[in-house]
């Protein structure tokens, strides 16, 4: 067998968490975003500008992204039109988000996995709708890692069927996806980072305050939430992602975590659960949700 360096040449060449409440692009002030605001959020988005520097010296031609706010419940979906241009709004905070994207989608690249994970016998579609919407969830993290949108993404459906099974067959599917997404990558030759677009802990808040950004009100919602937050941020940076997937079922339960989405263990999964630390670039609380934001650089600790 050829050594899988030479397959196609292609290659993983870092994986991130990057958490995508709308709240963050609200306080950020962009452009492309019509609400304005006087800040808020600051140490996560300090976070967000060290993993940006970071990745500075990561050479990649794509990103490849799993969000759970693109839900899908007959199989996994993948944006196969090369051009996406609207205005996202918010359905829950329009008050916040209400953002001008414009992205390019590299096609090859998201029908080359489509067809793997078809052919490793999963259920797969290219969703080829002009007027599709994209979700909220691709749309924050890929502007807070790559806010000059030069380059194109593939963005990933989140199958859920946790909702029709459990969290455990969730988990298993995500792993088979993210194998089938490494060797479609590696055969292709591309250099990819992997995004994958959640919150840890996920019980928020049900008021927003009168100044949304009014930092004084803003906190973990329990000391419970923040002892399920500590100990995945634990394991991941002892490299024990294993065990984060395994814990995953009461993680979810207990903790409501946005993980239930299947991004976590198909990134882990595409990285072939590493065992190295990953950087840690930011913790911080979003209307009382838990959020990190963490890199593993997968070429520099010679993942293959
Ligand atoms: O999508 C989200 C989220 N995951 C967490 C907090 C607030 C809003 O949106
Ligand atoms: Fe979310």
């Amino acid at each position: 067998m050829l050594p899988r360096l030479f397959m196609g040449g292609g290659k993983i060449v870092a994986g991130i968490i990057a958490p995508h409440p709308p709240h963050l692009i609200y306080a950020e002030n962009p452009p492309q975003n019509e609400p304005k605001s006087e800040g808020g959020w600051e140490q996560l988005r300090w976070g967000y500008e060290r993993m940006r520097e970071s990745l500075e010296e990561v050479d990649y031609d794509v990103i490849v992204i799993l969000s759970p706010h693109w839900q899908t419940y007959v199989g996994t979906h993948f944006l196969g039109v090369e051009n996406f241009k609207s205005l996202s709004v918010d359905p829950i905070f329009p008050n916040l988000f209400r953002f001008n994207y414009d992205m390019q989608v590299d096609i090859e690249l998201a029908k080359a996995i489509h067809d793997q994970a078809e052919a490793d016998g999963m259920a797969v579609k290219m969703m080829e709708n002009p007027d599709f919407r994209v979700d909220y969830g691709t749309i924050v993290s890929c502007h807070l890692t790559r806010p000059d949108w030069d380059k194109p993404i593939v963005s990933i459906s989140s199958n859920r069927s946790r909702h029709y099974y459990s969290v455990e067959v969730m988990q298993e599917m995500m792993m088979q996806l993210g194998e089938s997404t490494r060797k479609a990558i590696e055969a292709s030759g591309k250099r990819v980072l992997l995004i994958a677009s959640n919150s840890l802990s996920h019980r928020h808040f049900t008021t927003e305050s009168a100044i949304p950004e009014d930092m004084s009100k803003e906190h973990i919602t329990s000391h419970a939430m923040h002892l399920w937050d500590m100990r995945i941020l634990d394991l991941m940076r002892e490299g024990k992602t294993q065990q984060v997937v395994e814990e995953m079922p009461e993680f979810v339960e207990q903790a409501i975590s946005e993980s239930d989405g299947g991004s976590l263990t198909w990134m882990f999964s595409a990285l072939e659960m590493p065992t190295y630390s990953p950087l840690m670039h930011g913790y911080g609380t979003i209307i009382g949700t838990g959020n990190v934001i963490m890199e593993w650089q997968h070429e520099k600790k010679g993942g293959v």
